[in-house]
């Protein structure tokens, strides 16, 4: 067979598909204790006090504040189970997700 000196085109690492990531958003409310976000910040999103004090006044002075960002998956797992430990306490404090631009 004929020699075309054409070398083989073929990607040898295949792209691996780049996913967005997703924002995980503390909402403000007006019954939520800010001592209670500033714990539960701590316990789940494991930010340190300073830090989750800082979240947690954003949160309150703008009204939403981003805690973390994660894959699609993780952020919704994150913000579902914090939403519904605050819940349990019985307060409405809400986490949503939102995908990064
Ligand atoms: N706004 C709430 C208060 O004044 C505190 C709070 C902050 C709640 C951030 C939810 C999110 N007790």
């Amino acid at each position: 067979m004929a020699e075309t000196g054409t070398k083989p085109r073929i990607k040898s690492v295949p792209k691996t598909a780049k996913r967005p990531l997703h924002k995980v958003i503390l909402v403000n409310d007006d019954f939520t204790p800010r001592e209670f976000v500033v714990r539960l910040l701590k316990a789940e999103f494991r930010v340190p006090e300073a830090q989750a004090a800082v979240i947690m006044l954003t949160a309150h002075t703008k009204g939403a504040c981003v805690v973390a960002v994660f894959t699609k998956e993780i952020a919704e797992e994150k913000a579902n189970r914090a939403t519904e430990l605050a819940r349990s306490q019985g307060f409405p404090l809400l986490f949503t997700t939102e995908p990064e631009e």
